[in-house]
């Protein structure tokens, strides 16, 4: 471990812990990370004798609320809001790498706010503005930043607390899997583990947490795979006569399978929808792209992740023109 990455983060504990009242966000569309290290944080700093509160576009997320968090959230909606974030003296921003990313309900009071600003994330290229900027990039996520920063600062991690982070890196590397897995990082999960966070539980917690339903419907797509240029490009199309009683919360994490099977460079997700909509969510692997393709009907993304809707779109067509459009 590069010590030297870490040790900063003791002065980012002296600064913060220096104050009365903290607010804490995290990106949109929360996951383990997000939640993890806003709750970890937040049990640290309560701990201290610290007010703290998370303030977030979304609520948690079904699989994330055994984590506790009483009285943890607030609401961009309740009453009282201003007057809270005005008397708030500092605003933790975790897990994300521009403001936008905090969402719409939650960035028109950031960027009003006049208090100190701390940055904790792992992501490249940082836009957002911060007092204090921790981003550390060699991280295997948020909540190792936050477990470090306790560590270097001889700050005890509560059972809460330690349960939170566990999960966040749990989540970011993939279950112990990813690319940053290593050494260091097993080590400070058993430190959380002998903190009072218990792997078993919180994996159960976590993963096993799919609907019968969404299960169903997975199933029901895996059998019918439409497989072209010798297995390289593997579509899951799913029909509206397929989809009646789902939504698209039902296909979380579906379309990741298609990039599982031996030989799959790029994978997607195409379904149609009752009001006519045609959406495709694309993957690939480092070695492709799917960007060119998501763009050519209206969608972007990331290189090797992207999407589009095409609204009163043709399905046969579509799939048709991602076939010809793919690069393999
Ligand atoms: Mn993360």
């Amino acid at each position: 471990m590069n010590n030297r990455l870490y040790a900063q983060l003791a002065d980012a504990w002296k600064a913060l812990s220096s104050v009365t009242s903290v607010l804490i966000s995290a990106h949109i569309d929360p996951d383990g990370d997000s939640i993890g290290s806003s709750l970890g944080l937040l049990h640290l700093l309560r701990e201290q004798g610290i007010k703290a509160h998370i303030l977030q576009h979304h609520p948690i997320p079904k699989n994330l609320s055994f984590l506790p968090h009483d009285h943890a959230f607030l609401s961009y909606d309740q009453p009282d809001i201003k007057e809270i974030i005005a008397g708030t003296d500092a605003w933790c921003i975790l897990d994300l790498n521009a403001p936008q990313r905090l969402g719409p309900n939650i960035l028109p009071f950031f960027e009003h706010f006049t208090g100190k600003v701390f940055l904790f994330d792992h992501h490249v290229n940082p836009i957002l503005k911060a007092d204090h900027s921790h981003v550390i990039i060699e991280s295997s996520s948020t909540c190792e930043i936050i477990a470090r920063m306790a560590l270097e600062s001889n700050i005890e991690i509560n059972a809460q607390s330690a349960e939170c982070l566990y999960t966040g890196i749990m989540t970011d590397t993939g279950g112990f899997r990813h690319s940053r897995t290593n050494a260091e990082v097993m080590r400070l999960a058993a430190t959380l583990i002998d903190a009072g966070a218990d792997p078993v539980k919180i994996y159960d917690r976590v993963m096993n947490a799919q609907s019968l339903s969404s299960m169903q419907l997975l199933g029901m797509a895996l059998s019918n795979l439409t497989i072209s240029h010798d297995g390289a490009l593997i579509l899951m199309i799913l029909r509206k006569e397929q989809l009646v009683g789902y939504s698209s919360e039902d296909l979380e994490g579906f379309v990741n399978y298609t990039l599982s099977i031996e030989g799959a460079k790029i994978g997607g997700l195409i379904t149609e929808w009752e009001d006519g909509t045609v959406k495709m969510s694309l993957r690939s692997k480092p070695t492709h792209e799917v960007r060119s393709i998501a763009e050519s009907f209206g969608g972007g993304g990331h290189v090797q992740a992207a999407g589009a809707r095409v609204r009163h779109g043709n399905l046969k067509e579509i799939v048709e023109s991602i076939q010809q459009l793919a690069k393999i």
